[in-house]
């Protein structure tokens, strides 16, 4: 029986942080005379997302992380979310189902050396080792917002290169019609992977996958890096998915694995709870999640105290002409 605990889902859509953070945010407001005693819970979501910054010190820097070479994204007009956010404020439930545990859990995890497979249907299976991952493919940024199915967001710097010059590589066939991706699966190294409830409930490794079609688009993105230097391991290094149109779980961490199959292939929280989690998972402000909304989404970024930063989430995270086309004729509140 899975056990069906993983916090920051059982909150409603203005509740997204998690509730270490929800509890000492009712301190400080107390301490700073914002709120009496019960005052909070009447307070708005703006209030929250703001405060976010009073207590969320820079985050603890004990992560290696070297600069990369690459060619840098044009600039954007978008608000950056700032890099101690991006890797202080994670969803990595092999480290803890908490958003700051992967921070803090993750910091001994061994990224090198590391393998990385890509086998199936293909007819040149081949396997990158830690320094292939940087040096087989020119390095490109890329801006992208990331759209985490709980209602917040981010825009975030990546360095990496499309996965579709990867899959070319090892020359698919017709049979491969999905791309299986899989996290590495080491207990000793991933607490969340040991112990059910720090791991949030789910069967490890965690799993995703992609329509042979979406994982060539162009926008889809192994990424080794983010602002100009290699991942920090919460955020899933050496190596992680980046899919910016689907919401954030499909962007798998810390990959090992990456298989051509014939049938769409299983995804971890599609297996956890198949009637809240879908397998496209494309971001849709009109299909609501069974416990909220999507039609909005708190942006994560500088917003100072009471900041509004709370804005309307766009269909396919706004990436709609560059991928719209692969879903004609899908009914996408069926194929969810
Ligand atoms: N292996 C693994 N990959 C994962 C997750 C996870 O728990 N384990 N969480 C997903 C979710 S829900 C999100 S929103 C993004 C978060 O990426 P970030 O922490 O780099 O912002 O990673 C995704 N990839
Ligand atoms: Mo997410």
């Amino acid at each position: 029986m899975l056990i069906k605990l993983p916090k920051s889902y059982q909150l409603n859509e203005y509740d997204v942080t998690d509730e270490s953070v929800y509890h000492d945010r009712r301190n400080v407001l107390k301490k700073l005379g914002f709120i009496g005693a019960s005052g909070l819970l009447a307070q708005s979501t703006s209030a929250q997302a703001g405060l976010f910054d009073l207590f969320k010190k820079d985050p603890v820097k004990a992560f290696t992380v070297s600069p990369l070479k690459y060619q840098q994204a044009p600039t954007t007009s978008q608000t950056l979310t700032p890099e101690a956010k991006v890797t202080s404020y994670n969803n990595f439930y092999e480290f803890g189902a908490q958003k700051s545990q992967p921070a803090q859990l993750a910091q001994q995890f061994k990224v090198n050396p590391w393998q990385l497979t890509i086998s199936g249907h293909c007819n040149n299976p081949l396997t990158l080792d830690y320094e292939d991952l940087f040096s087989s493919f020119e390095l490109e940024e890329r801006i992208y917002r990331l759209r985490c199915v709980e209602a917040w967001s981010m825009v975030i710097p990546w360095v990496g290169f499309p996965l579709a010059k990867l899959l070319q590589k090892a020359q698919p066939n017709s049979r491969a019609k999905y791309v299986m991706f899989e996290t590495l699966y080491d207990p000793k190294q991933m607490p969340g992977q040991k112990n059910r409830r720090l791991g949030g409930g789910i069967s490890y490794p965690y799993v995703e996958g992609l329509r042979i079609d979406e994982a060539m688009n162009d926008l889809t993105l192994m990424s080794v890096g983010l602002y100009g230097k290699t991942l920090p391991p919460q955020n899933g290094a050496p190596i992680r998915l980046v899919v910016p149109w689907k919401y954030g779980f499909k962007s798998i961490k810390s990959i090992v694995s990456i298989k051509f199959v014939e049938h769409q292939p299983a995804n971890t929280w599609n297996l956890l709870i198949p009637s809240e989690y879908g397998f496209y998972a494309n971001v849709n402000p009109e299909v609501a999640h069974p416990r909220w909304s999507q039609a909005s989404e708190r942006r994560i970024t500088t917003g100072g105290l009471l900041a509004r930063n709370r804005i309307k989430t766009q269909m396919f995270n706004g990436y709609g002409e560059e991928v719209a086309a692969m879903y004609k004729g899908m009914d996408l509140s069926q194929y969810y």
